[in-house]
């Protein structure tokens, strides 16, 4: 078997908590800052969770309640900007925790001389800071984020980036994701994809990764690394 070279790993719900008590806070928040009535409950944020991007997503939204879509892409924009800004504080007080066993396969990987990427839809503005506050001791070769890449997963752009920055082939990488739609993104980029599911996206469709498991800390996906470290 080839040595594992690369790994490309997704941000929200793969390598951080980030939807529930992240994103979807800092919605709500934009939303009783700009005066609205809406916000999104934890269950029903799940559903939303389909459409990747928080700004389509607000867009989506918006429409569905009846606004017209001039007015909802602009309503969205607004809204999004202030979000984005809500995002970085709830990180600076360490309000989106990186998953269990998260730092320690990065610092395995590492140790091992796997490169490290991100390939994410989130913008830009809040992925650095979280990734630098989170973890401080992995230095990433790639960062693609949906500030770039502005067509988002499922469409595979993002890991097309991430590998056309770092030089690497998809039969040397391995992608990470935790959704359908991250999955679908990594294997219509010819990547092999680990998912590792959380409480919104245990139901989804992964049949397309090389291995669902519980999370990073689930042996069994430390144990599918491990095995493709060794020369
Ligand atoms: C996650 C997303 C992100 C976040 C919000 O998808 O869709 O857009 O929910 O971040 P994935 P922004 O994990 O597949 O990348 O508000 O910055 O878009
Ligand atoms: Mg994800």
């Amino acid at each position: 078997m080839r040595r594992l070279q690369a790994v490309i790993f997704d941000v929200d719900g793969t390598l951080v908590d980030s939807e529930r008590d992240g994103h979807r806070v800092a919605f709500n928040l934009a939303f009783e800052e700009a005066g609205l009535p809406d916000r999104w409950d934890p269950v029903p944020y799940g559903q939303l969770l389909n459409v990747t991007g928080g700004r389509r997503r607000l867009v989506r939204y918006l429409v569905a309640r009846g606004h017209g879509p001039a007015e909802a892409e602009e309503l969205a924009r607004r809204l999004h900007t202030r979000k984005t800004d809500l995002m970085r504080d709830l990180i600076e007080v360490g309000a989106v925790p990186p998953r269990p066993g998260a730092v320690r396969l990065l610092t395995e990987l590492a140790a091992a001389r796997v490169e490290l990427s991100v390939a994410t839809t989130g913008n830009r503005a809040w992925v650095e800071p979280l990734l630098a506050r989170t973890f401080p001791v992995v230095r990433f070769r790639a960062v693609v984020t949906g500030t770039e890449i502005t067509v988002l997963k499922p469409d595979p752009a993002v890991y097309l980036e991430a590998m056309r920055l770092t030089g690497h082939g998809p039969e040397d990488c391995v992608a990470v994701e935790d959704s359908a739609a991250g999955v679908s993104a990594a294997v219509q980029a010819g990547l092999r994809c680990v998912a590792v599911t959380n409480d919104y996206t245990r139901d989804h469709d992964l049949s397309g990764a090389a291995y669902v498991g519980e999370g990073l800390d689930d042996p069994a996906v430390l144990e599918w690394f491990r095995s493709r470290l060794t020369t």
